[in-house]
This record gives C-alpha cells, structure tokens and sequence, in this order.
C-alpha cells in the first residue's frame, strides 16, 4: 500500500551538509520525495513534535538540541513507507545501527543521530500534517484527512 511518511533532518547533520547525502539515501532505496522545506524550531514547537517524550530523562535536553539550529522536514512516498523508512534509518544509537542505515552514515550519537523518522502511520499523518499544508504535498491525497 502506498504510504507516506516523515523524516526529519537534525540540527547537526543539516549544519554539516548532510541533507544532500540523506536526500540521495532515500532516493536510491525508492522514496519519493512529495514535500521538503528547512525550517528552525522554536522550543514550543519541539515540545509539541516530542510530547510523547516528556518527563522523559532526555526530553528537556532534546527539545533544546531540536530548537537549536535548523532542520529540514521531508515527507516521502513509497510502498510500505512507514516500516521501510525505519529500517532504512536503523537503530536509535548510531554505533548500534547497521551499516548502510541513514545513522550509521551520518549520526553521531544518540541525540544528534542525523535524522527521525515517524513510526507509525497515524505518527506519520500527525508529523506530515505538523510540517506541510495540502498545497506544499504533491501527494497529499494519501493522506485521506
Ligand atoms: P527514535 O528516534 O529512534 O524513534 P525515540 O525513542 O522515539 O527514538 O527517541 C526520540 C529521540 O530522542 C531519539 O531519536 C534520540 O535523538 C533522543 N533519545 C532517545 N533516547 C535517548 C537517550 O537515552 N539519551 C539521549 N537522547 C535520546
Ligand atoms: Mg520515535
């Protein structure tokens, strides 16, 4: 089934010039880019994307990190979107990932690990819809709300 989903470049790997190689990554394991804008978050947006987080021992110093630099948001389409897009990610801790996976290629350690990636559809609908309107997504009707 034709899915979407969001990925998230980081402050680090954006500032270092990554976006190029994980705007490539993605193209050549079959993701479609459907919307992509760079934006800096404020800290109340941050709150907002990792509320599932909070009163987490990481959360106060990762919604700081998050709001500290610019990011890139980039939406994407593909067969099975949501779970391949995971899986081309790979692990949270970069060290732990597998090699060929978006964070062992650009992530440097657990919180600047290059980029996230929803995880699940309805995370994904939620995160699409935080960053893009209708007209910014050439795919939006996969949406469906
Ligand atoms: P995920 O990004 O692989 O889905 P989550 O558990 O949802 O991992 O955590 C969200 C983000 O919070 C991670 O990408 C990472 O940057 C940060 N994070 C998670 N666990 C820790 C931790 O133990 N220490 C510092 N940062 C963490
Ligand atoms: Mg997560």
């Amino acid at each position: 089934m034709v899915e979407l989903s969001l990925v998230m470049v980081k402050p680090h790997a954006f500032d270092s010039k990554k976006l190029g190689i994980i705007v490539s990554m993605l193209e050549q394991n079959d993701f479609k880019i459907v919307g992509l804008k760079s934006i800096k978050l404020t800290t109340e947006m941050a709150r907002r994307f990792y509320f599932v987080h909070e009163g987490k021992e990481f959360f106060e110093r990762l919604i700081k990190y998050m709001s500290s630099d610019t990011i890139a948001a980039i939406c994407v389409q593909k067969d099975n979107c949501v779970a391949d897009l995971r899986k081309l990610v790979g692990a949270t801790d970069p060290t732990k990932a597998k090699v060929g996976t978006i964070r062992r290629t650009v992530g440097e350690t657990v919180e600047a690990n290059g980029v996230h990636a929803s995880d699940c559809i309805e995370n994904a609908k939620k995160e699409i819809r935080f960053f893009f309107s209708d007209l910014e997504l050439f795919s939006f009707q996969y949406l469906d709300y």
